[in-house]
């Protein structure tokens, strides 16, 4: 037996009696990073098609068929011979300082963070059995279980900052996978797309049954590593019940509430909308996530600087999704030899100072019923203590609050975050029932990105 609630089994019933547990409904905010291999070239055709950089292989050979811009890309800047496992010795991690990394998503004020472990590429960041494949960054270049010295570097924050993987069931071009005839997901060998010739695929290791040989033993690995989300990926032919129930059981042996997202085959715990938020209050725990690179998760060479998300988007993105029962999975793209770039460290940490100093309004707090009537730019969250009210624009005169609001008269306002934090805000009842706030010049002054009171 172990110490969880009950033991889970390796049945669709089990397994689907789970629910998202209070650390993560209450975490709100986790970063996502993608690095891997496709780092190296590290480029998609920004803006357009093709933007994710992650998948620059599937790009390029797409390219005899539909000429795309990856294609073209590719054989002007490293020609024909080059294929996309040659990237792999230039995957140097030598820059890679995980404690670095650790103390940027605690800056960032993140409650968790989300590794991708291994893309559709099929490159794992984490060591594996022999048996299961040698396709990984511990028997290829740059020998290095990178995912391990991540998990260690974030103990020193434990338990404020969760530690997750992202993981790719399927592998695009594993000799194995295609047999399951599975359509939004064929599968194929690997080849040079200039030559048309079959490719080896590096460190690829036979196995009778990719399901039973390669996704179990490595969803297993994952789980011994004390990995808090199962955050899969395009889901296919799996046996989730069976890795999930033993997912939930490992953890709860270390006194740990596993959660996994809607993309592991079966419904899982939240939904995962990508690069996209929803409108409204969903009853369902969800997670928008997206890249601060406005079409990419892994690194992509071809977005201006400018473009990332700055401060205040990635702030007012956090509030509009924390106020609708999301949690916000913001995503930075390493370069090949583990540099975060400035622009995102940057904005990571400006927000972080406003989500520090406002944490009491966003971490630990709950949707409020209504979506907000005041259009776009007024939010709330609540809690036993406290109702919130998040102003994403600047408020300049007095607010007027018509959504149904749980305040009365003798209630105190106060600021909450920025300078004049604890400053008490006049209130009243005003025309036609609504809650007045006071706001007068100073209190615009007292913060930025978003007003909390
Ligand atoms: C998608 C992937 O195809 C993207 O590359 C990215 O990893 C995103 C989070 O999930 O399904």
């Amino acid at each position: 037996a172990t110490y969880g609630i009950k033991d889970y089994e390796p049945t669709y019933e089990s397994v689907y009696s789970h629910e998202s547990p209070d650390w993560y409904n209450d975490g709100k905010y986790g970063i996502f990073i993608h690095w891997g291999v496709y780092a190296v070239p590290g480029w998609g055709n920004s803006g357009k098609n093709e933007g994710y950089a992650e998948w620059y292989w599937w790009s390029l050979n797409s390219g005899p068929n539909t000429s795309t811009a990856t294609y073209e890309y590719h054989l002007e800047k490293y020609g024909t011979d080059v294929v996309y496992d040659d990237f792999i010795q230039n995957f140097t991690a030598s820059a890679f300082d995980p404690e670095e990394w650790v103390d940027l998503f605690a800056d960032a004020g993140a409650t968790y963070f989300v590794q991708v472990s291994k893309h559709h590429d099929g490159y794992a960041i984490f060591d594996l059995p022999e048996n299961v494949t040698k396709r990984t960054s511990v028997a290829q270049h740059p020998h290095r279980n990178l995912l391990q010295e991540l998990f260690d570097a974030s103990d020193k924050y434990q338990p404020q900052l969760h530690k997750a993987t992202y993981y790719s069931l399927p592998e695009w071009f594993h000799p194995d996978y295609n047999k399951y005839g599975f359509a939004s997901w064929p599968g194929g060998n690997a080849t040079n797309p200039f030559t048309n010739k079959t490719l080896p695929y590096a460190g690829y290791v036979p196995v009778s049954d990719y399901i039973t040989d390669v996704i179990m033993p490595e969803m297993n690995t994952l789980a011994s590593m004390g990995t808090e989300i199962m955050w899969c990926d395009i889901g296919g032919p799996n046996k989730t019940t069976e890795f999930a129930s033993a997912w939930f059981n490992t953890l709860a042996q270390s006194n740990k509430q596993a959660v996994m997202n809607a993309r592991c085959g079966l419904p899982g715990d939240f939904d995962t909308p990508e690069y996209a938020r929803y409108a409204s209050v969903q009853p369902r725990k969800w997670e928008s996530n997206l890249g601060m690179d406005p079409f990419s998760y892994g690194y992509n060479r071809a977005t201006p600087l400018a473009s990332y998300m700055n401060a205040t988007m990635i702030v007012q993105s956090l509030v509009d999704v924390v106020s609708k029962n999301g949690n916000f999975l913001l995503d930075i793209g390493p370069m090949a030899n583990g540099t975060i770039l400035d622009v995102e460290k940057e904005n990571l940490r400006k927000a972080g100072t406003w989500i520090k100093s406002h944490a009491e309004a966003v971490f630990n707090t709950t949707y409020w019923y209504v979506t907000p009537q005041e259009g776009d730019n007024i939010r709330f969250t609540t809690t036993r203590d406290a109702f919130y009210v998040l102003v994403m624009e600047k408020p300049n005169s007095n607010l007027a609050l018509q959504s149904p609001i749980p305040w009365v008269p003798g209630d105190e306002v106060k600021i909450v975050g920025g300078s004049m934090a604890g400053k008490v805000v006049p209130s009243s009842r005003g025309e036609n029932g609504a809650v007045v706030l006071e706001v007068t010049g100073d209190v615009a002054a007292a913060d930025q990105y978003t007003w909390v009171f």
